[in-house]
């Protein structure tokens, strides 16, 4: 049997209805459903025909057809689920040599963003409502998460906005920009590659996007676990076999397994995953036997 519900926290706010929208607004209408993602820890909607677009504004716009024309998210734009526009800053410049940087004010080294271009860029193509998140990719951004991916497929729009240089003008992000997202502590060349990989981790939680529908639902990220090692055949390989009880065919044993292996995996590498995690008393009574065996 499918399972009809993500996760289990919000499982009381739960709807089967496809997405409607509000007149002249991009907040979809959750019908019942709780909104407020900041009290969710995992992604737990059922989305229905749901479709996005993405605004992308770069100066390196030859990053992304590359990636965004293979696999999945190549079958997701043909299937009509994500349209993603790519628009290079570069073509919003007025002067005759085309620049986007200047020297920082107050000195220093490097170059940055200027304002005019992309506060051009996004009011040309998204128009003067700009009533779509507007995203800049940036190390002090909140921490993209699986919790944030989910929130994001909430909006039918979205620009992402990549800097380049040293920085951006901070203006931009004063006047122009609504959310910052960062993909992790550390510096990049630029914003592209996260740009990437927040239409990768919000794509593939559009329902269909992975072929099942419920596909996303039992990533490690969505149980708020990690998830348990997975095998294929051979049943040996090089004298390294697969754990007898994948191959018993009995489904309690198999689901009881992968359910322990899940919870020590994450005890023992990401233990402040637990803390948030929906746990039955039979986990909590795992977890414990583990942390035993650890200490005697
Ligand atoms: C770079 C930076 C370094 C230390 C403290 C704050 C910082 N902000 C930025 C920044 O916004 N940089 C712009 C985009 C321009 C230079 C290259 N950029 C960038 C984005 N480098 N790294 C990122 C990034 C974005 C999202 N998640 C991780 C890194």
């Amino acid at each position: 049997m499918r399972k009809k519900l993500i996760g289990f926290r919000c499982r009381r706010m739960l709807h089967f209805e496809p997405r409607k929208y509000m007149k002249s607004s991009y907040h979809p209408i959750w019908k019942g459903v709780n909104t407020d993602h900041s009290s969710c820890q995992t992604s737990r909607f059922r989305l229905e025909s749901w479709s996005m677009e993405f605004f992308v504004f770069t100066l390196l716009p030859e990053i992304f057809p590359p990636y965004l024309e293979s696999s999945i998210l190549q079958r997701a734009r043909q299937r009509g689920l994500i349209d993603v526009q790519v628009h290079n800053i570069r073509d919003w410049t007025t002067d005759r040599h085309h620049v986007t940087d200047d020297e920082p004010y107050g000195g220093g080294g490097g170059m940055v963003l200027k304002p005019e271009p992309l506060f051009s860029a996004v009011e040309g193509i998204l128009g003067p409502q700009l009533d779509c998140p507007i995203i800049l990719l940036t190390p002090q951004g909140r921490v993209l998460t699986q919790d944030v991916a989910a929130e994001l497929t909430g909006h039918p729009r979205l620009a992402l906005i990549c800097g380049r240089y040293e920085g951006v003008d901070e203006r931009v992000c004063e006047h122009l920009i609504t959310d910052e997202i960062s993909i992790g502590d550390y510096v990049l060349t630029g914003g592209e590659l996260p740009a990437l990989i927040v239409i990768d981790a919000v794509t593939r939680l559009l329902p269909g996007a992975l072929g099942d529908p419920d596909g996303a639902q039992d990533d490690s990220h969505a149980s708020g676990l990690l998830e348990y090692p997975h095998y294929t055949r051979p049943a040996e390989y090089r004298g390294w076999q697969v754990p007898e009880v994948l191959l018993s065919g009995d489904h309690a044993r198999i689901a009881r397994w992968r359910r322990e292996q899940s919870l020590k995996r994450t005890l023992e590498r990401r233990p402040d995953m637990l803390e948030s995690a929906q746990l039955s008393e039979n986990d909590r009574k795992f977890i414990d036997l583990l942390k035993n065996d650890k200490t005697t």
